[in-house]
């Protein structure tokens, strides 16, 4: 007998409703969902590879505590013990700030680590916090704190309604959307060509989602501010501008329009690497269309100007009146919305500590990645000497390679909660392996407030989990329970665990319903009727929300930051760094469809086909080098170096390499038998921690100067 189960793919930000066919205690077919309201159907190879990783032999069942002669397999009850007291131990002989905690990025797609986390946060003390947040997205919440007064209010593309897309540096076609939950996005993109709009993809490589573009304008690598801020110039110098509605409650446009006048097309075409003629087009057009969305991600936020870039952005979109309008971009009504009545979100904050080496600032309750290395490394008071790791692999993902690895190396204790033994859990000295993801309930909290349409979902375990294993929130909570001191935090931490997960989601529904000030009706978005709602709950489209939506203290929109605008003034004055010994070259990273970020190199399913870790070269380039195709390189940056297989394309802009992130799984001790095959190198070798965003303390990612000969 056979069942199916719908359920949301929790791997990325598209939340696809899959249907999963369950015979036995397996998955024999998975399917995309043509009754999900987002996706439609859609899925991608990665969500049919699900039942893979649920099968994957290499994937942890039972908890690991490490011995002298090797891992041995513990109890749950044991493995909680020893990893609280593990950890207790170095926060009495140290200070609470002793202890770091690292959350990746899958807690952003699950329930049980977000509604749990943040606890076991609390009980150990610590202000060592940190998350990818500060290698990815942290300049678009910065900006939202800045002008709209929050950190989650992020405008999101109406990519069904709009005319006129320009993207910079997002490669949708790769990584399914992101900032921007649009399941299907290819689909997404055609239609709007079909209904007669365009798109224009600025990319320093010719992405998939550039090749689907009506244009694609190669850009120097870190040089989007200079275009952005001239789009604005031409606007404003060609009397483009038209804010509508929003110039009522929108503060500092006069001061925008003067801080980027030095900034002319003709002055900027050699910096970006894009002509006048067509920068000023660009400006143009996107000024004409009725209904338009300026979109950056990551290539837009991981680099020395990622601030000014999300800022930019925003105000470009707020000039041409695209702010707040259907088509434009717009903010979403999550079901759960954490503004809302409960304020499960705070506004967002910026230092209010600083970190002990470097003196960087908090944001949002984190320090940046970028000192976690040297807050291990460095002794005296404060060293961070222990560790947990919640679904997060720093040791791949993190700027700084070799450093951190003999960071983590170096630590008295570490828990890592995670599904594998990988580069960063094999230094652990517990390993707290939860459920596989078809074994846990779900819901969408942080992506349903990045939806390109309101929508709600609550999807069941697929398969029944094993006796005896505990789920995510399970673990934290176990660990919450032990680390708890004083009556408060023990009767906190025994309430939230009776709970769980699913009856917390349902508190907040109707309290938030509640909030609404209405009687109860139909319109009421109960847990009961969200789980009946197998295929999820269609909320509708966006619309607008301003400036009811507004969270600063005059409920009115910053247009002009102080330091943002002086920052752009020194941007105008500042003249091209110098080109290092030798490094002539610029890399970039790229993302495939087939890879998530480090974590699911270990499925057959998606390792076949050509090897992805290679370094991408202009034949220009390569030809000046004397470099041919296959041949192994030698990429060297001041920071590092690594050798891979040369891959030459045209796809890549004269002057810029580019190489993965997420490779690098031939460690010492690592379980991961299918990514050892064809491991690839740690691209983070390359980078420098101390490389960050002045603005926002964001690491920089990409446009690492490097030279690339062949290999010896
Ligand atoms: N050079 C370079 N570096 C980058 C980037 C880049 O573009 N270039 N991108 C950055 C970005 S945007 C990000 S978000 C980070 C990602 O950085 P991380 O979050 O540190 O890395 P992931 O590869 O996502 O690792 C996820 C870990 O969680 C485990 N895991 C997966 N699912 C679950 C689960 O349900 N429960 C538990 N407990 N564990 C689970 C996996 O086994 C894996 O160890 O990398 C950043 N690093
Ligand atoms: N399949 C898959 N999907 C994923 C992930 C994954 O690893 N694999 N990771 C997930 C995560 S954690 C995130 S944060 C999102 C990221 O989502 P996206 O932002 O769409 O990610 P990328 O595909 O890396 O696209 C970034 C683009 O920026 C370009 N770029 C690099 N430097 C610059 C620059 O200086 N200027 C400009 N204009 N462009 C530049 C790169 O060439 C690349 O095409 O993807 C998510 N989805
Ligand atoms: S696009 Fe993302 S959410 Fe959809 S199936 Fe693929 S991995 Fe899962
Ligand atoms: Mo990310």
């Amino acid at each position: 007998m056979s069942r199916t189960v719908e359920a949301t793919c929790p791997l990325c930000e598209a939340c696809c409703g899959l249907l999963f066919t369950v015979e036995g205690d397996g998955v024999t077919r998975v399917r995309g969902d043509r009754d999900d309201p987002l996706s439609r159907g859609f899925m991608c190879t990665k969500g049919a590879a699900l039942p893979e990783l649920h099968e994957d032999p290499d994937r942890l069942r039972r908890p690991l505590r490490r011995t002298t002669t090797g891992w041995e397999e513990i109890d749950w009850p044991t493995a909680l013990d020893c990893a609280a007291a593990g950890l207790r131990a170095v926060k009495r002989a140290h200070g609470p700030d002793a202890v770091a905690v690292y959350r990746g990025n899958p807690n952003a797609h699950n329930l049980g680590l977000l509604l749990f986390g943040h606890g076991v946060i609390r009980a150990l003390g610590t202000r060592n916090i940190y998350s990818p947040t500060s290698m990815d997205q942290l300049p678009h919440m910065l900006v939202g704190l800045r002008m709209y007064g929050h950190q989650l209010l992020m405008p999101v593309p109406d990519l069904d309604r709009t005319d006129f897309l320009l993207i910079v540096g997002a490669n949708p076609l790769a990584s399914n959307g992101s900032a921007m939950t649009a399941p299907a996005v290819g689909r997404r993109l055609r239609a709007i060509q079909q209904r007669g709009g365009r798109f224009v993809v600025v990319d320093p490589r010719r992405t998939r989602t550039a090749e689907l573009a009506d244009r694609h304008l190669f850009i120097r690598p870190g040089r989007d501010a200079w275009l952005l801020a001239t789009m604005l110039q031409v606007i404003f110098d060609e009397g483009l501008e038209r804010p509508g509605r929003l110039g009522a409650f929108a503060d500092g446009l006069e001061a925008v329009r003067a801080a980027v006048a030095p900034f002319t097309p003709a002055r900027v075409a050699a910096s970006t690497g894009i002509a006048a003629e067509a920068i000023a087009a660009l400006a143009r057009e996107l000024a004409a269309a009725e209904r338009a969305v300026v979109y950056g991600r990551i290539g837009t936020s991981v680099q020395v100007h990622g601030v000014l870039c999300q800022w930019l952005i925003q105000l470009l979109n707020l000039v041409t009146g695209n702010l707040d309008r259907p088509g434009g971009i717009q903010f979403t009504s999550p079901a759960v919305d954490p503004l809302g009545i409960l304020r499960l979100s705070k506004p967002g904050t910026v230092g209010q500590w600083r970190s002990r080496v470097r003196g960087l600032p908090e944001f949002c309750g984190e320090l940046p990645v970028a000192v976690l290395a040297e807050e291990m490394q460095t002794p005296g008071e404060g060293q961070v000497r222990g560790l947990l790791t919640i679904a997060g692999n720093p040791a791949l993902s993190m700027p700084g390679g070799e450093s951190l690895d003999r960071a983590l190396a170096g630590l008295d204790f570490m828990v890592s909660v995670d599904l594998y033994l990988n580069e960063t859990t094999r230094h652990a000295d517990i390993i707290l392996p939860p459920v596989s993801p078809l074994e846990r309930d779900h819901y969408d909290l942080v992506f349903n407030i990045l939806a390109i349409r309101n929508v709600a979902k609550w999807s069941p375990p697929v398969l029944a989990p094993p006796a005896g294993a505990l789920g995510d929130w399970e673990i934290l909570s176990g660990l919450h329970r032990r680390l708890a001191e004083g009556w408060r935090q023990r009767a906190g931490a025994a309430l939230l665990g009776r709970l769980g997960p699913r009856r917390l989601l349902a508190l907040a529904l109707q309290v938030e319903a509640r909030g609404a000030g209405l009687l109860p009706s139909s319109k009421h978005l109960t847990f009961r009727r969200l789980a009946a709602a197998v295929h999820g709950v269609d909320l509708g489209p966006l619309a607008p929300r301003l400036p009811g939506r507004l969270c600063t203290s005059d409920r009115r929109i910053d247009a002009a930051p102080t330091d943002f605008i002086a920052e752009l003034a020194r941007l105008a004055a500042a003249r091209e760094p110098p080109v290092a010994e030798g490094l002539d070259l610029q890399l970039i990273g790229r993302r495939s469809l087939r890879s998530n970020n480090s974590w699911m190199h270990n499925l057959p399913r998606l390792m076949t086909g050509a090897d992805r870790c290679t370094l991408l070269m202009h034949p220009i380039d390569a030809a000046a080098r004397g470099l041919s195709q296959g041949e192994r390189v030698r990429v060297r940056s001041t920071h590092g170096a690594v050798e891979v297989p040369l891959e030459i394309t045209e796809a890549i802009m004269a002057g810029v390499v580019s190489l993965p992130h997420g490779y690098g799984h031939d460690g010492e001790g690592v379980r991961l038998s299918v990514a050892a095959v064809r491991p690839g190198v740690n691209v983070n070798r390359l980078i420098d921690p101390t490389a960050i965003d002045p603005l926002g303390t964001t690491s920089v990612l990409t446009g690492t100067a490097v030279a690339v000969t062949a290999a010896d």
